[in-house]
């Protein structure tokens, strides 16, 4: 990873730090708690994992109260308000397929987009975090690894009456990332996180899910292709 190399001494007091810190952390708390919110609504659409789906939820509400210490530690108010501006558009999706009752597209939305999501900017943030925020971040990731594999694990059982919803989906969410992706580059590079590193991992991650799940290495090529445009 470029991020690896020779790189300055990060001074996670700086103003510089903090102002990027502000943003960055404010996305991740609200992205949790988005998470959270996401699964206990899953919940209400499949009863019968209501169960296991709220235990996710709770997961994701211990996340949301552990990076909010890692705000505090450096003397950073996470700017919430740019942070929901942020997930707008992610959010609107699953709210609208959450109405209209399609798990599949909640679950791509949260359990494959989102948590491959979090998956690469977690990985890619614990070498440069600082002490505390590193131990934090280690825990919350391997949970995260259990959601992305909660979400594979059902897709794959019903893989193939959700396979177009998937697609459809895939198609409308997959550019919203690198959207998101791009507008939050300059203030990860801030903290050390490389949008080279960020993308490779998400591919990646995002990749094997969907091979997990049934796609073919064609499917995943073509289906990876949307939203490199964006
Ligand atoms: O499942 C989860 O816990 C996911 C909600 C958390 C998403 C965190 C979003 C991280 C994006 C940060 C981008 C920084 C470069
Ligand atoms: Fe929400
Ligand atoms: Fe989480
Ligand atoms: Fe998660």
């Amino acid at each position: 990873m470029p991020q690896l190399e020779v790189m300055p001494e990060l001074d996670y007091q700086s103003e510089v730090y903090k102002d990027a810190y502000s943003r960055i952390n404010a996305i991740v708390i609200e992205g949790e708690d988005e998470a959270f919110n996401n699964y206990n609504q899953l919940a209400g659409l499949m009863p019968n994992n209501a169960e296991e789906l709220k235990k996710l939820a709770k997961m994701e509400f211990k996340h949301k109260k552990g990076f909010e210490a890692c705000g505090k530690n450096l003397s950073v108010t996470p700017d919430i308000a740019f942070a929901k501006e942020f997930f707008s558009e992610l959010h609107g999706n699953f709210q609208t397929a959450a109405a209209e009752g399609k798990i599949v597209t909640c679950l791509l939305i949260q359990s494959l987009i989102i948590e491959c999501f979090a998956i690469s900017a977690y990985n890619i943030y614990i070498p440069v975090a600082d002490a505390f925020a590193r131990k934090i971040t280690e825990g919350v990731v391997k949970d995260e690894y259990m959601h992305l594999n909660y979400g594979e694990e059902w897709l794959k059982a019903n893989f193939e009456e959700s396979r177009e919803e998937l697609e459809v989906a895939n198609k409308q969410n997959l550019p919203l990332v690198w959207k998101m992706l791009n507008q939050v580059s300059e203030d990860a590079k801030e903290l050390s996180m490389e949008r080279e590193a960020l993308v490779e991992d998400f591919m990646i991650s995002y990749g094997e899910a969907l091979g997990n799940i049934g796609f073919t290495t064609r499917d995943i090529m073509r289906m990876s292709a949307y939203g490199l445009a964006a």
